[in-house]
């Protein structure tokens, strides 16, 4: 049993409480985690952030003594010098070396890596850069559990090193069938952070309806925002709403990944503008969720100066490194067209510095190169370097393979697994069935190296959850299907292999949903979690 110091009565506080280690505490579950020996560190009355002046440290002992005050009620300092005292939370930047990270480790993954070492006088988070830093910040708000007197925490003895396995940890969310706005995505990032997630790839256009307003066609967010699945209320984002919105991801080291789908799933555009139809008049609007009737035509002249605006304006707009092209299911178009249309996106992409990213189907339209023009070696070396995200296992293992041994990068989004818009079972209120129903175990128990055997494993980049809305109205549908399946995504995305068990993850799961619901998620009880445990 605890002691706790003497004299004090926060010490006092923590006298019957035992606070967990991480490997019982902490979603995604750390690569490694030592259990010392010694009462919990109590962050109490004296608890304080103490940090160097590093930009990057002071970003993130900001965001932690934010978070301590609002769950504590009492101002939380942030310090450059300290005394030593008990309490303290220090932030540290260091090498590698000082991380703990074994030598060789991936300089990428290296950033995001972190070290959290509990004394009975301190927390010390160290990490080569800020992203690190914030996952360690991540996993010390899962740790820390609520002493006996308001406002005061205990930590249990321990240390965590911790590297994520994949680089691209991320969740499509499909904001074209139905909007969400600023408001809502915050709320997702927000629970992304938590799981360490670092990607988020917003499907912003469909034959359903255009989300981003972009300055060289203001048309398409006017005419095509309005229009959402079922004739729902339509919605877009203002250059102004997404600036904020990339700000509030930056912040949280989340990535936004926008994705202009061509040159199917492209109604919304052919509503808002005539020019992109064969006869020159604007398509009605479409409100059903059929896939794959609408197309883009290579021949007409109007096409390739709205790939060059639209993208080159998304990519103005982005500052990340990645734009989503889709590519995906255009079922009414000859290989050479989709190929050519496919080729001049990547091209105009490359031009603006981008690295593309398509759905599976774009992997036949990446090899090879033709002509001599100036532009050849850039398009080669953008083909080349596209990365394919895998979804519909029914099909594409090989092409996608074929595209990985000439240099493409994979993301596994296998539907049955990671599809969050399929139902948990047949009783679900909400969601699609064609891949199945996904119940949490579904999401968690497999292998991403298993999915496509025949790419190797530094061409797979990481993982990738989805989440179309043809049928999530709400937040509260949006979030029921996110979660928990996208914690168990994330232990995935995140966690070694070998430190991955089905039943200590869903033992885990209920101090997860526990802070949910506090936050207002709603989530879906699933019958394979042990809620009451
Ligand atoms: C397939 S996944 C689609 C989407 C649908 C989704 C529904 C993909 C690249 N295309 O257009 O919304 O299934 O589950």
């Amino acid at each position: 049993m605890a002691q706790g110091t003497e004299g004090t009565s926060d010490a006092r506080s923590a006298a019957h409480a035992q606070p967990p280690t991480a490997t019982d505490a902490v979603t995604p579950i750390p690569a490694h985690v030592e259990p010392r020996a010694g009462d919990p560190l109590v962050l109490g009355s004296g608890a304080r952030v103490v940090t160097s002046t590093d930009p990057q440290a002071v970003a993130i002992a900001v965001l932690v003594a934010g978070r301590m005050e609002r769950a504590s009620d009492r101002s939380i300092a942030v310090v450059h010098e300290d005394d030593g005292s008990p309490g303290a939370v220090v932030l540290r930047l260091a090498d590698a070396a000082a991380v703990g990270l074994p030598p060789g480790t991936d300089a990428g993954l290296a950033q995001e890596a972190y070290r959290l070492e509990v004394t009975d006088r301190s927390v010390v988070l160290t990490a080569v850069a800020g992203a690190g830093l914030l996952n360690a910040a991540r996993t010390l708000q899962q740790l820390a559990e609520p002493g006996e007197a308001p406002g005061t925490w205990l930590v249990a003895r321990q240390l965590v090193v911790d590297v994520p396995r994949f680089a691209w940890r991320g969740l499509c969310l499909d904001v074209a069938r139905h909007f969400f706005g600023v408001d809502v995505l915050r709320r997702v990032v927000d629970v992304m952070a938590s799981l360490k997630l670092n990607v988020l790839h917003l499907h912003l256009t469909d034959d359903q309806g255009w989300r981003i307003d972009v300055p060289s066609r203001p048309e398409l967010a006017d005419v095509s925002g309005k229009t959402a699945v079922g004739d729902d209320p339509g919605g877009f984002y203002t250059a102004q709403d997404w600036t904020q919105l990339l700000a509030y991801a930056e912040s949280r080291h989340i990535t936004v990944v926008p994705e202009i789908d061509l040159p199917g799933h492209v109604n919304a555009a052919l509503h808002a503008v005539g020019e992109l139809t064969p006869g020159g008049r604007p398509a009605r609007a479409y409100t059903g969720i059929d896939v794959g009737f609408s197309r883009l035509h290579a021949d007409l002249p109007a096409t390739r100066p709205f790939l060059r605006d639209v993208l080159g304006d998304v990519a103005a707009m982005t500052p990340g490194p990645w734009v989503h092209i889709g590519g995906d299911e255009v079922l009414t178009m000859e290989p050479a067209e989709y190929r050519t249309l496919v080729r001049a996106a990547v091209e105009e992409l490359a031009a603006a510095g981008k690295t593309v990213v398509g759905w599976q189907e774009i992997a036949s339209a990446l090899d090879g190169a033709e002509g001599d023009g100036p532009g050849r070696a850039a398009l080669e070396e953008a083909l080349a370097g596209a990365i394919v995200q895998y979804w519909d296992e029914r099909e594409g293992a090989e092409e996608v393979t074929r595209a990985a041994d000439q240099g493409a990068r994979v993301i596994l989004s296998p539907a049955t697994r990671v599809y969050l818009d399929m139902r948990y079972d047949a009783a679900t209120p909400v969601g699609l069935d064609w891949a199945g129903h996904v119940e949490v175990r579904d999401s968690y128990d497999w292998e991403p190296l298993e999915v496509l055997p025949g790419v190797p494993a530094d061409r797979v980049l990481g993982v990738e959850a989805a989440l179309w809305t043809e049928t999530v109205r709400t937040a509260e549908d949006l979030f029921l299907l996110l979660l928990p399946r996208l914690a168990a995504v994330a232990e995935v995305a995140w966690s070694p292999a070998a430190r991955r068990d089905w039943e200590a993850f869903r033992r885990r799961l209920p101090r997860q949903t526990r802070r949910w619901t506090e936050e207002g998620y709603t989530w879906y009880p699933s019958p394979q979690v042990p809620w009451s445990h």
